[in-house]
């Protein structure tokens, strides 16, 4: 990487490139306008350096990011014009915030002698220049520097707050005139500023912890998704066999384990698995990492569900003090970085020998439950009824790729059956809008991940109220040429929503798309035909593999439309957990049910 040593004369666009090419930014993915030309017009100076993308909504620049650097580790920039452009992308910054992810955004703001007078789409009635204010709960940091000079400055604080510890999104909003102007000005030198090094937890911490582990009868250990953040998944596996712990995730905690190794126990809450919830519930000692412990993954926190704590005693390792003992009460503390925290626990575990825990009835146990789960999942995974379960399509998806395929979802159906049932073998290979559930991630999410690693498979899997949400980047894949699949798991309507108030309220609501009192679906493979690109459309389960073979192997973006049942009985995941839903007291049965498992819950 270059030094800053020499000063240069650069307008406030150029610092900012610069600055993204001595971080090794590939890519500026967005939607110009007045707000950002000038950092467009400097961006093509560097063109070499910096590809600019075009997307066709700015929710997905900001989806795109994100995708990118979940499946890669690297971030990159998203960005807008002013208003509007930039408004758009709230739910993006949201979705990264919710789970932790790195993406820069910059934002056009309006020039700093003009600010307060209504300049283009600036929100100035409660204070000048207010547009960021719309982000404040959904960054790690904001910046709206006034002077070209502060520029250097303010660079390398976004970008340390960006990556270090806890990772998460920040913006720039950058005053036109600010983009324009020129000073000269000293570059940092990246290498100078970052906060390098893994943080440890404290020794003496570890030391309790790794006594407490020894001693498990019961131990089992639950992966977050801080585990893939902070790439500690080879030394997660290697304390898992050390101690003979089964290995359960979380949401976005997936692929932090090789789903075919024998101390993988699959996912935790309510549309996890049995095996999770029943070894997670029953642990002596339970090592958590990099998890938050939501409701969707701690089963609404209602005790034996998914955890019972006490009794059982946690280790909550985290990089984010304020995750300590929010959800649960901690035995031991660990704060620090994922990986660092496992490899400390090893080395105070000291040699074992590791494959050991073979011989014993624990490891009888969780084989049991872990078979018992399979074959739970055959019901509907194997089924050849028709139309095809959803679970079937996503065996049959699944049966069509390599490995090492990366494959993302958003909301829905979709999300958590590819949750349950995807066979997931490497980390950052299941990228999913976990925390936020976003609808319409799933796409240019997945464009992002094809940017950041072209030789794989990547593929979209997508309901298809979710893929309507942001159909239309069918035309950035289709512009960029990516070989992106997206799989439409269609079964008109919003069917997850329609199955939960069926299940609650006894009634759906507005939940099926209907036309003249039948389903209705658009054509994708029209649709699909109209953004030029290799569709086809699927109804027959043993034709699913084949047809997502050839999309994969047309060699550009690719959409397979795939006919979903829509019966209730069937067409979701199953339901393993807890999931606490208020109902008014006309629906007394439901209420009842409610009333009851709220008595169990832990959270207070
Ligand atoms: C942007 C956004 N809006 C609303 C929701 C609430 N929501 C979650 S799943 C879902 C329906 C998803 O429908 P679809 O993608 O067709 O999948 P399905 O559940 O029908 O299989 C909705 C409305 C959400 N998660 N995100």
């Amino acid at each position: 990487m270059t030094g800053g040593a020499d000063p240069r004369r650069l307008s406030g666009a150029e610092i900012v490139v610069e600055y993204l090419v001595r971080q090794g930014v590939r890519f500026a993915a967005g939607i110009p306008g007045h707000g950002s030309w000038n950092l467009t017009d400097a961006l093509l100076d560097r063109a070499a350096e910096i590809r600019t993308i075009q997307v066709i909504h700015e929710q997905s620049a900001v989806h795109l990011a994100d995708g990118h650097y979940r499946a890669s580790g690297q971030p990159i920039l998203a960005f807008t014009s002013i208003g509007p452009g930039a408004t758009n992308t709230v739910i993006g910054m949201a979705t990264a915030y919710a789970d932790s992810t790195a993406v820069a955004l910059m934002t056009g703001s309006p020039h700093t002698d003009m600010r307060g007078h209504g300049l283009l789409q600036e929100l100035e009635r409660r204070h000048v220049a207010d547009n960021p204010r719309i982000f404040e709960p959904v960054v790690k940091e904001w910046w709206q520097p006034s002077r070209v000079d502060e520029l250097p400055f303010v660079l390398h604080r976004a970008w340390n707050a960006m990556v270090s510890g806890r990772p998460g999104p920040v913006l720039l909003d950058l005053p036109m005139d600010v983009q324009a102007d020129s000073a000269e000005v000293t570059l940092p030198d990246p290498a100078e500023r970052e906060a390098r090094g893994r943080v440890r937890p404290a020794a003496d911490d570890v030391e309790r912890a790794a006594d407490l582990l020894r001693g498990a009868k019961r131990p089992v250990i639950v992966a977050g998704g801080g585990v893939l953040l902070a790439d500690a998944s080879e030394a997660l596996t290697a304390l898992a066999e050390r101690l003979g712990a089964p290995v359960v995730t979380t949401w976005n905690g997936k692929g932090a384990i090789d789903e075919t190794h024998e101390l993988a126990a699959y996912t935790i809450g309510d549309t996890g698995s049995t095996s999770g919830n029943a070894l997670a519930a029953s642990a002596d000692v339970l090592l958590s990492i990099g998890n938050r412990f939501t409701d969707w993954s701690a089963s609404s926190w209602r005790k034996g569900v998914t955890f019972a704590i006490p009794p059982t005693r946690l280790v909550q390792l985290d990089i984010d003090p304020r995750e300590i003992g929010k959800n649960y009460p901690v035995a031991v503390p660990l704060v620090g970085d994922a990986r660092a925290g496992v490899e400390d626990l090893l080395a105070a575990l000291g040699q074992g020998s590791r494959r050991a825990y073979r011989e014993a009835k624990y490891f009888a146990e969780i084989q049991a439950l872990k078979e018992a789960w399979a074959k739970q999942i055959e019901l509907k995974s194997g089924s050849g009824a028709r139309p095809m379960t959803m679970a079937r399509a996503v065996r049959e998806v699944q049966a069509a790729t390599r490995d090492d395929a990366i494959v993302v979802t958003g909301a829905g159906l979709p999300q958590g059956m590819v949750k349950q049932r995807w066979v997931t073998r490497a980390p950052r290979t299941h990228i999913t809008s976990g925390g936020f559930s976003t609808m319409g991630f799933e796409l240019p999410a997945a464009i992002g991940a094809q940017l950041a690693l072209p030789g794989r498979q990547v593929l979209a899997v997508a309901g298809d109220g979710s893929f309507l949400q942001t159909v239309q980047e069918l035309a950035a894949a289709a512009m960029l040429d990516l070989p992106v699949c997206t799989v439409v798991l269609d079964n008109s309507g919003w069917i997850s929503i329609k199955g939960g108030q069926t299940a609650f309220f006894g009634r759906p609501a507005a939940t099926d798309f209907l036309r003249r009192g039948e389903p209705y679906s658009p054509d994708f493979v029209a649709i699909g035909d109209a953004f030029g690109i290799h569709s086809e459309q699927v109804d027959d389960p043993d034709e699913v593999c084949p047809a997502v073979a050839r999309a994969l192997a047309s060699g550009g973006p690719s959409l397979v439309a795939v006919k979903v049942d829509r019966d209730l009985a069937v067409a979701g995941p199953d339901k393993t957990g807890w999931w606490d839903v208020p109902v008014p007291e006309r629906h007394a049965e439901s209420r009842a049910r409610q009333l009851a498992g709220r008595a169990e819950e832990q959270h207070r």
